[in-house]
């Protein structure tokens, strides 16, 4: 590790940076009208730059207002069909990005300094040289394979080439292994496909549709939301399975607050009563589906009595809810969630959605989900890759893992701890993924952070990841760079183009620079032969028949509509292995796994004890937005809910400062208590992202409790390597102070 043994984690923004500590002044000059905050290079002029927002993953089309060479208003694009010319309350406040005080200005290299670790500013030649050089040494000492990126946000796709081009397939972010691997896992192996994003999900034409979690209205993905909102105007019913009374339970024709973990005992009662009382929907499970009677079989026993003495919702609910939910078939969505990785059977869970949602006919349906297209534009005529790469070392096929369909972020950094899996990972590129606190085992990750030969990050903000790299590159934010085009498959397809809408502020770069850069020092030049990514965007955009000059005034464009359901003349396609919907699946068979969900009764918390759940604020993305002064004026910290009985029991009144100490013994830091009757009495809640020590997040640190660092317990789930998180038991204590 570059000559340095323990990699020591250096608080960047105190004095080893060398950048100016300049006291933030928060809510007067938050936006960096002083100029001793902020470096503006000057754009001139006053315009409206389309473009796509990177607050959250769901890129929404903006128009930047621009007045006197500085972004004064974020608005949703009115032609995007993600944005619909409105924002969520995140994306409006890019602009506290874009002018926070703290982002990274100067590429740092870690160097030692009289024992002690330190980063100093160099220029950007010499940062880009020292991790051109370990890269090599790297691809000499074991092979390209060793070296591992982890990427999360749009601007990883440069990154992504790059080490393809490097030699390694190693490439993963937590928001699969983390986030929705088992939810595209259990759909695929019933539908041929998972649910993608954006998903599928045609929530604006459902009559009915039911929460499994997913707390839609604080989980705030842009369309989802205004779909949920038109919907609810038309006169659409919720059904809402949460613990906790979520914003969307206030909505809600129906809340059941399951116990927690106990959702596929819910869902096979369901099944059951629909199965029983004959209210599935005939035709198209004959026409498009195997396994019924299978299914069925082992339904027989998982009746509404089974599921109350799991789920402690009532039989009679159980079966109330059952003729509801599909009384309205199959403009009857049962929401597949996106964070599912929560108790370990995740994509069983996940499966027994797809299941129910097959029985109501929904999948391909309107009011269900849609089997949309894309644009096909044409990709970049690169030199083929040269090296094909060892699978990665987390899922040697036919042994770990058999069904997992991407690269675990948890795998890679397990397989960075020596001596643990098929071959040892020596490197990471770090880009846009904060995983200190976005894998669960915080110990762990440090553990194989100190493994290593080498690190990057490339990151706009001084996050806690940055602290232990031996190179931190300052990205330009999103607003200051253009990055690859976006055409994901959408019920209207489109082609959306993200274009600088002012100049990099400090000495930041965009992503595509900082690749292209490496891929020169290492003899990859081949591989990024254009001048800059307007060119490559440009020549994508151009080869797919659109015109340039529109998009750039436009930011989208609209491609040729398909029919997206079945009753509109679509012929649907299953990518099983029957060629049909699987309610009865061969595959998990065949790999030793339950062909239908079975339930397993989760780990209870002892006495005195709650589980930790934990979810998201509508106002903030993770820990990427709690530094943001603009969106902290509306959020600036989280608290724990606790019943209030429990509390009142315990003596501990609304607002208290409580600490949370799990089941290893580790302790937050002191937070708020929120006493209230919306959360059952055996589990907790808080929002994630919270709890920052990074010095340079002068802001974000303090404020609020990480969850992240209770996480210490995780369970896999064996079909795809998701890693379960919602399984950590805390206490809940005064904080003495
Ligand atoms: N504002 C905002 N929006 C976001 C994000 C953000 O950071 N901020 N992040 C985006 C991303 S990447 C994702 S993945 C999604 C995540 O958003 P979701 O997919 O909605 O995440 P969940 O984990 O389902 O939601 C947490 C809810 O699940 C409930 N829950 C916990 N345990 C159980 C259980 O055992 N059973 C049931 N039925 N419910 C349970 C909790 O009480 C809570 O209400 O949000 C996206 N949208
Ligand atoms: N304990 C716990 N763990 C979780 C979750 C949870 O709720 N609780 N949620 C899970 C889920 S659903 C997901 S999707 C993952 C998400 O996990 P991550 O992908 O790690 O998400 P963030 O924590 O937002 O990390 C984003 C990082 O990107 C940086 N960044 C922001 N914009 C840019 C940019 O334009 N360029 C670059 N280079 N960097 C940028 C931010 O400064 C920050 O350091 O976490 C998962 N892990
Ligand atoms: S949902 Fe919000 S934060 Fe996410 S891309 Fe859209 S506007 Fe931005
Ligand atoms: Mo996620």
């Amino acid at each position: 590790m570059s000559g340095l043994t323990r990699r020591q984690f250096i608080q960047i923004g105190g004095a080893a940076a060398g950048t100016a500590a300049v006291g933030a002044g928060l809510t007067t000059n938050w936006f960096g009208a002083d100029p001793d905050v902020v470096h503006d290079p000057g754009t001139e002029g006053d315009r409206v730059v389309p473009t796509f927002c990177e607050l959250c993953f769901w890129k929404c089309g903006v128009l930047a207002h621009v007045k006197d060479g500085r972004v004064t208003k974020l608005t949703g694009n009115p032609a995007h069909p993600l944005s619909r010319g409105r924002l969520c309350p995140r994306g409006t406040g890019g602009i506290g990005l874009l002018y926070d005080p703290d982002r990274l200005k100067k590429p740092l290299i870690r160097k030692s300094k009289g024992g002690d670790q330190v980063f100093r500013e160099v220029e950007w030649d010499a940062a880009l040289d020292h991790v051109a050089e370990n890269l090599l040494k790297i691809k000499d000492k074991y092979g390209p394979e060793a070296m591992a990126l982890y990427s999360h946000g749009y601007g990883g796709s440069w990154f992504k080439h790059l080490l393809k081009a490097y030699g390694s397939g190693n490439i993963a972010a937590p928001s699969y292994a983390q986030c929705r691997g088992p939810r595209e896992v259990g759909f695929q192996l019933t539908f041929g496909s998972g649910v993608g994003s954006p998903e599928t999900t045609d929530m604006e034409h459902s009559r009915v549709i039911t929460l499994i979690g997913s707390h839609l209205g604080e989980n705030m993905h842009n369309t989802q939301v205004q779909d949920l909102a038109r919907a609810l105007d038309r006169g659409a019913e919720l059904v809402v399975v949460d613990p906790r009374f979520s914003i969307a339970a206030g909505k809600a024709r129906y809340w059941l607050p399951i116990k927690p973990g106990t959702d596929i005992a819910l869902l096979l009662a369901w099944m059951h009563v629909i199965v029983n009382e004959g209210l599935y929907d005939h035709d198209y499970l004959a026409r498009y589906a195997v396994g019924l009677d299978k299914l069925k079989e082992s339904l027989k026993d998982r009746t509404p009595e089974w599921a109350f003495a799991r789920t402690t919702i009532p039989p009679e609910t159980i079966v109330e809810t059952a003729r509801f939910i599909a009384g309205a078939g199959p403009a009857s969505l049962v929401h597949p969630g996106r964070h599912v990785t929560w108790y370990g059977d995740d994509t069983q869970r996940s499966r027994a959605i797809a299941l129910l949602n097959a029985l109501l006919g929904a999948w391909g349906r309107k009011g269900g989900f849609t089997l949309p297209s894309k644009v096909d534009l044409p990709s970049y005529p690169y030199t083929k890759y040269a090296h094909k790469p060892k699978a990665p070392p987390d899922m040697p096929k036919d042994t770990l893992y058999p069904l997992a369909d991407s690269t675990l972020a948890s795998g890679l950094c397990m397989a960075s701890i020596p001596g643990t899996a098929a071959y040892d990972i020596k490197g990471w590129i770090v880009y846009g993924t904060n995983l200190i606190q976005s894998l669960p085992a915080p110990e762990q990750t440090m553990k194989a952070i100190q493994s290593l030969d080498f690190m990057v990050a490339v990151d706009v903000l001084p996050a806690e990841i940055c602290g232990f790299a031996d190179v931190v590159l300052p990205e330009s934010t999103y607003l200051e760079r253009c990055d690859e085009v976006h055409t994901p498959p959408y019920k209207e397809p489109f082609v959306a183009v993200r274009q600088p809408v002012v100049d990099p502020l400090y000495d930041s770069k965009p992503g595509w620079w900082i690749a292209r850069e490496l891929a020169h020092r290492i003899g990859l030049n081949d591989y990024f032969p254009w001048k800059d990514s307007v060119e490559y965007a440009m020549h994508r955009v151009k080869a797919g028949g659109f015109d340039c000059d529109e998009l750039r005034l436009s930011g989208v464009a609209l491609g040729k509509p398909t029919p997206v359901y079945i009753e509109d003349g679509l012929d649907p396609a299953f990518d099983t292995p029957s060629g049909k919907i699987e309610l009865y699946s061969d595959t998990l068979e065949q790999a030793g796994f339950d062909p239908v969900p079975q339930y397993e009764p989760p780990e209870e918390p002892p006495p005195g004890q709650f589980r930790l759940l934990f979810g998201r604020s509508p106002a903030h993305t993770f820990g990427r937005t709690t530094n943001n002064r603009f969106l902290s004026e509306v959020v600036d910290g989280n608290e724990v809910w606790l019943n209030a009985r429990v509390a009142t029991e315990m003596g501990l009144k609304d607002g208290t400062n409580v600490v949370l100490i799990n089941q290893d013994g580790v302790r937050s830091e002191p937070v708020p208590l929120k006493a209230t009757q919306r959360i059952r009495p055996d589990c907790v809640y808080m929002v994630h992202g919270y709890g920052h020590d990074a010095k340079g997040l002068k802001f974000a640190k303090g404020r609020g409790a990480s969850d992240s660092r209770l996480v210490t317990r995780y369970k896999v789930d064996p079909i795809m390597g998701g890693t379960g998180m919602n399984v950590n038991f805390v206490r809940v204590e005064r904080w003495a102070s």
